[in-house]
Formats: C-alpha cells, structure tokens, sequence
C-alpha cells in the first residue's frame, strides 16, 4: 500500500518530535510544518534541520496565515497535530484549512476502499470524552480537547483519536511523585493504597502506534487507546519494580484522597492545580483503566501485534 503523505504540526515538541522519527522510520514522507513564529529558538530551528538532513521536508506556514496552511495541507494526505497544551485551541486553524483544502476525503478506488485518517489532534492523554466530570481548573485540559473533536466532526474530517494515556518520563522514573522527573531517594508519596491500575506508555511507542494507525481503515473516525497489558500496573508495581531495580527500600507515605485534592486549594500555582486535578483523576479514580473501551474504539496492541513495546522496569534502567 503506498504510504500516506504525512505534515506533523508540533514536530519539534515532546511528542512532535518522535512522531516525526516514527513516520520516517515508516517510510512516509514526512512534512514538518515550520512556523516563522520560531524565531530565534536555535534548538527547535536545528531539530528541524536534523529532520531535514533525514528526508523530511520543511514547510513553512503560519497558524495566523490560513492561506499558507491551505497549501501546506494541499501537499499530504494525513495531518498530525502534536501541539503543546497551551495552543490546543489553535488546532481550529488546522481544522479549516484541512477543510479548505478539501483534498482529504475517503478515497474509493475500483480495488479496495482507502480511507485515510485525515486528521490526528493534538491528544495522546487520558480520553476527554470521559473526562466531562473532571475538576477545575485541570478540566480545561479535556474541555479544549473536545472543542477540537467538535470542529472536526462538524466538518466531517476524517480523523483518528489517540488516547496514550500516560507518558512514562512524566509519571514512572519519579514513581508518579509531583514536581519531580527523578527517582526519590528514602521516602514515596502513595496515592491511597497505591494499588489503582494506571497505563503507562514509552513515548516512542506512542508515536509507534500513532504513525501505524494513519493508514488502517480499523483506526478511521475511531479512538486509538494504548493499554498494552504488560503497562497496566499500580503505584505499588511501579515501586516494587523500582526497588528491586535499584536495591533501594522506600518508605511509603500514604496520601488519603481528601488530604490530596486539599493540596490544591493551597493556593499554589495553576500549573500545579492543574495537575493535583490530573493526577487525582489518574491514581484515585483510575481514569486510565476504569472502563471497557466500546465499539468506537480499538486498542493498539490488540491492532497492531507486532509493536514490541517498552517495559517500564526497562525504562527505569535509564534512571539507575
Ligand atoms: C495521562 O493523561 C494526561 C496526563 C492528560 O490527559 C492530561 C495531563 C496529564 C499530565 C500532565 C502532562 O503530562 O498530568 C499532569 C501533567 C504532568 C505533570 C507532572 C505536571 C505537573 C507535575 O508536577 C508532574 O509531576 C511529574
């Protein structure tokens, strides 16, 4: 099957970056959208020159200039957007442009019937459609999220939703301590008996299973959910794996729920208040794992066998 044409919106970003590597390494062609915003961010500008130097093709468009980002779309046949949470709603951009450019549609041809995911938002968290009881202020999350499905299928954009739950830097070399990316060295904050099921995930595997789900007619106008049942695990499991890795015994410090959300009210700053509200919905309530996924969505390791995907004892190993 001749791969699809793939633009990446966010390709210097966290995920951005190795949703581009995934789709070279896939053999798409692979467009990278380069803003003039970037300025003078050397980093980004060199990352994207990296990109270059592998084959992919820098396209300049502006999320303010419609007309550039018609034509930047006009060249593929699948947009991914990875764009950071602060400019979710700038995917709207995105979404009249892909509608413009009208070239993105179910293609049918004598033989078998291409579909194609045009669009893939910016997601790759916990599924916002079961989030509309999450709390303030961490709900904007899930909230902006939704706008964007809206405007997607108002257009009637083909599209494909993933939901990768959580990415392991984030939440498992710091065994889901807050405000810290690194192991903690005597004690471990619990999250209650420490034993509510959450989904890690390696975030090259994310982009893995993103860049296989682009052309398969099983992922079209469906949500994508990464639950790998070997990254299934509770706090407790992920600490056990981290002492018996490290040799190290942890004193754990149980944080009943009350105790917890009260820490937001402290009047600490909104990125934290966000996160208490994220992290209460993920390891009191079990977001990640509390439902069967239904019949609009698959589940990536069920879809796609032969992804060999990162262990987190394994991804621990980086932190020893
Ligand atoms: C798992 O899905 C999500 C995860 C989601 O849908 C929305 C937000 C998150 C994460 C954020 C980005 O990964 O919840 C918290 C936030 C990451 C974060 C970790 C923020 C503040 C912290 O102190 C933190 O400690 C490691």
């Amino acid at each position: 099957m001749e791969n699809s044409k793939v633009l990446v919106v966010g390709g210097t970003g966290y995920i951005g970056r190795r949703i581009v590597r995934a789709s070279l390494a896939h053999g798409h062609r692979t467009f990278i959208l380069m803003r003039p915003e970037i300025g003078l961010n050397i980093d980004k500008l060199q990352l994207l020159l990296s990109f270059k130097a592998q084959g992919a093709l820098l396209v300049e468009a502006s999320m303010e200039d419609h007309r550039s980002l018609v034509a930047a779309v006009k060249q593929v046949d699948v947009v991914v957007s990875a764009i950071s949470g602060r400019h979710f709603l700038l995917q709207i951009k995105l979404v009249e442009a892909i509608k413009e450019a009208g070239n993105i549609k179910l293609l049918k041809t004598t033989v078998t019937m291409k579909c194609r995911a045009a669009f893939l938002p910016s997601e790759f968290g916990i599924d916002p459609a079961r989030m509309g009881h999450a709390l303030e202020p961490g709900r904007i999350t899930f909230d902006e999220k939704m706008e964007i499905r809206r405007a997607i299928e108002e257009a009637s954009i083909p599209h494909t939703y993933v939901s990768a739950n959580c990415f392991a830097a984030f939440f498992v070399p710091n065994l889901s301590q807050m405000r810290t990316l690194l192991p903690p060295k005597e004690k471990v904050h619990v999250y209650g008996d420490g034993n509510v099921k959450v989904i890690f995930m390696d975030e090259d595997d994310v982009a893995t299973y993103t860049i296989k789900s682009i052309d398969d007619p099983r992922a079209l106008n469906k949500t994508i959910y990464l639950r790998p049942p070997e990254n299934i695990l509770s706090q407790n499991e992920l600490i056990a794996k981290w002492e018996k890795l490290s040799g190290e015994v942890l004193e754990r410090i149980p944080i009943p729920s009350d105790e917890f959300l009260a820490s937001m009210e402290e009047g600490t700053d909104i990125t934290n208040q966000m996160a208490v509200g994220h992290f209460h919905h993920i390891f009191y309530e079990g977001c990640s794992t509390n439902f069967d996924i239904g019949e609009d969505g698959e589940e990536a390791s069920l879809l796609y066998p032969e992804v060999r995907c990162t262990r987190m004892e394994d991804y621990m190993k980086r932190y020893l």
